[in-house]
Parts: C-alpha cells; sequence; structure tokens
C-alpha cells in the first residue's frame, strides 16, 4: 500500500470500526455505510477522495480490512469494531491450531483470564504464525500463543472467520493455551 493508501486505509479504520461520528456518518446494524455519503462527508472534511482511489484503496489493502457491497453501493470493516454491529458471520469449524500474537507484559493475565476480547467484539487468531508477529509486534517483542482451536470447537466453542480471514471467537480460557 502506498503512503496515502494508508492514510486513507487508517481514516477508514477509525470511521468504519470505531467512531463513525468523526465522519458524521452513520452505519446501518451490518456495519454498511453508503459510499456517496461517506466520499460526501469526506469532502466536507476538506478530504477530496475519487470514488475510484477509494475502491483502489479497498482492493489493494494489505490485510483486505474492508469490504465494498455487491451492488457496489455500500462499504464496511470485515472486522476489528469496538462499536455493535451485527457482522452475521457464519459459525465454522477452525483448524487444529490457531495463534494469537501479543506480548509478555499481558502474559500473567492472560494466564489468569485467558484470551479476552478486550474492546473488540471478539478475540482475535489467526492460522499462521507470521500474521500473529506482525500483530504482537504492533505492542513491542512479539510473544506468540498457540491457541488449541480444535479442541475448543470439540467443547462446543464457537469459531468465525471474518471475510479477510481473521479466526475470530469470544474467549480463549487459559486451558486451552501453549504458553511455551
Ligand atoms: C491483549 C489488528 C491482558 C491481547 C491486528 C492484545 C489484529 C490481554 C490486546 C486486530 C488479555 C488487545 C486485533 C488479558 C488479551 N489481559 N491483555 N486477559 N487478553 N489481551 O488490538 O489481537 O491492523 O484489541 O493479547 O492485526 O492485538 O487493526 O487485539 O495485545 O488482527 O486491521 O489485549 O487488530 O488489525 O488488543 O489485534 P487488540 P489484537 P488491524
Amino acid at each position: 500500500m502506498s503512503a496515502s493508501h494508508v492514510q486513507i486505509s487508517k481514516l477508514l479504520s477509525k470511521a468504519l470500526r470505531h467512531q463513525p461520528d468523526v465522519l458524521g456518518i452513520s452505519l446501518d446494524e451490518q456495519g454498511w455505510t453508503d459510499i456517496d455519503i461517506l466520499l460526501q462527508k469526506l469532502r466536507e472534511k476538506g478530504i477530496d477522495i475519487e470514488e475510484l482511489l477509494l475502491r483502489e484503496v479497498v482492493a489493494e489493502n494489505d490485510k483486505q480490512r474492508f469490504r465494498i457491497s455487491d451492488d457496489g453501493s455500500k462499504i464496511r470493516a470485515s472486522q476489528g469494531h469496538t462499536i455493535p454491529v451485527s457482522l452475521e458471520y457464519e459459525a465454522v469449524t477452525p483448524p487444529e491450531d490457531l495463534y494469537h500474537g501479543t506480548v509478555a507484559r499481558f502474559l500473567d493475565a492472560i494466564r489468569e483470564t485467558g484470551i479476552q476480547r478486550m474492546k473488540r467484539h471478539h478475540v482475535h487468531l489467526s492460522k499462521d504464525e507470521e500474521t500473529a508477529v506482525k500483530v504482537g509486534q504492533r505492542r513491542g517483542q512479539a510473544v506468540i500463543l498457540r491457541v488449541r482451536a480444535g479442541e475448543m470447537h470439540r467443547a462446543g466453542y464457537v469459531f468465525f472467520r471474518s471475510e479477510n480471514g481473521v479466526w475470530l471467537t469470544d474467549h480463549v480460557p487459559s486451558q486451552y493455551i501453549e504458553f511455551s
């Protein structure tokens, strides 16, 4: 992603996941907002983005964070929200192992209470360690936790996979985590 793409992506993440108010837009129950209105509100804030550029940012986004509706009129974030939206993902069977990237200073708390979703709707997990390293590195030296997702699923825990391939679940109790 180019520098301007990153800036637009950050702005979209903020508005579509956390604070639609900053742009004066509203999201429907499934998290969608109208693209024409979004671009208009951005223009009112002095940010002039051509529709084509917006579509390019969505298509080329490094983590495919956003999705445009099939009819092309609406946009939403695929995961990561802190505001209440219902993304309506279907429950799916996870792979045997999933990974969570974090940092050492959270480990005592995670040992105690498991991996919590904190401000987001779900705990975020990935199917490969490499992605978990990147997630952990946002906060310092990454520590990778292996989650026995298959075992959790067989015990009745529910998993979802977002459109951009992030694995989601409500809570990972400590006994399903490999801290090695
Ligand atoms: C930690 C980014 C103390 C948890 C990434 C994490 C991801 C605990 C932090 C997505 C805890 C929450 C999500 C407990 C968990 N006690 N700390 N019991 N349980 N934590 O940002 O997974 O670039 O809400 O380890 O790539 O870091 O935004 O979650 O460090 O996919 O698209 O509390 O955000 O994607 O932090 O990241 P977050 P996350 P985007």
